[in-house]
């Protein structure tokens, strides 16, 4: 029998493209566009397998038009907002993702929106670099001071955990909301309240590290924000459509929220340009995970879910 066959929808690291063409046929194109729903429907039925990434959308719509060639996809990324599994599961098609391996990279990142966004570094980075800094006061660029404050986080897995690990080396006081309650080993002191109202009330710096579903989308709208300190810092590495945007927009122009770290947008490319009036946001365009050590771990990760699949075996992290 001859080599499985899959598709491989964007431009994965070189480790990862070297081992999927020693072991499948892959199809892939240096081009590095989003494949679009006429691309994967008419993909499906030239493969076996694919390994998309959170570009790729696979609604109801579209599995209803897959090819049953199609058996697996093995995602690029741990959220899965972009596959609809109940049709996935009802068409038998198996899907896994890539838990664990990105939760450092995308911690540090968190880490860098909240100390940059708490601190003014758009703007004092865009003062040097224009060559406008011309004076000097006590007064300038005074930031929230990250030591000993509250950080709050919403949900409580790989990311979550990695984050609140490395927070606590800033001296900041853990607080958490999570479906479940860890144990005090995973909690490390950290304080659960299984209220999300009372972690909000609680929260100098908010930290977003839960999957994008039915219950969470539009978390933290108006009212939630309104429950927050005044001059809170809210974070977001998980994915744009967890914050109602006009309603974080206000708090910013209102100064209820003082700063926010956004690597996430509900409209993604591009993100939302009203965010951009703020100098105390500091924004990415969804590179959370983008290290070089950890884009090879997901695309390892995705090949290993292939390989086991097509071994005969249940994949490690089939959904
Ligand atoms: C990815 C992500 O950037 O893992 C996720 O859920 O959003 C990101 O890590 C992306 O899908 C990489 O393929």
């Amino acid at each position: 029998m001859g080599k499985p066959v899959i598709w491989i929808t964007r431009q994965l690291s070189d480790a990862t493209l070297d081992r999927a063409q020693r072991d499948y046929e892959v199809i892939w194109d240096p081009a590095d566009e989003p494949g679009s729903a006429e691309d994967i429907i008419a993909m499906s039925a030239r493969v076996d397998g694919m390994i998309p990434c959170h570009s790729e959308h696979f609604s109801a719509e579209v599995v209803a038009q897959l090819d049953p060639r199609l058996k697996i996809i093995a995602n690029h990324s741990v959220g899965v907002d972009h596959c609809e599994l109940p049709s996935l599961k009802a068409r038998g098609i198996v899907v896994t993702n890539t838990p664990g391996v990105l939760s450092d990279a995308t911690a540090e990142l968190a880490l860098m929106l909240m100390l940059g966004a708490a601190r003014h570094a758009v703007a004092g980075d865009r003062l040097v670099r224009s060559g406008q800094w011309q004076s000097w006061s006590p007064a300038m660029l005074v930031g929230k001071q990250v030591s000993g404050a509250r950080l709050g986080i919403i949900g409580m897995g790989g990311v979550g955990r990695a984050f609140a690990r490395k927070a606590r080396g800033l001296d900041m006081e853990i607080h958490y909301h999570n479906r479940r309650r860890l144990t005090a080993e995973e909690e490390a002191g950290a304080t659960y309240h299984a209220d999300l109202d009372a972690l909000l009330a609680v929260s100098d710096f908010l930290s977003l590290h839960c999957p994008a579903t039915p219950e969470t989308i539009g978390l933290m709208n108006a009212v939630r924000l309104a429950q927050m300190p005044k001059g809170c810092v809210i974070v977001n590495t998980a994915r744009g459509s967890l914050v109602d945007e006009a309603a974080l927009l206000d708090a910013l122009s209102s100064g209820h929220v003082g700063a926010a770290g956004l690597d996430c947008f509900v409209t993604e490319p591009g993100g939302n340009p009203a965010f951009a009036g703020h100098d105390n946001v500091m924004m990415m365009p969804h590179v959370g995970s983008a290290t070089v050590a950890t884009r090879d771990a997901m695309g390892f990760k995705a090949l290993d879910n292939l390989d086991h699949f097509f071994r005969g075996e249940t994949p490690p992290d089939q959904l």
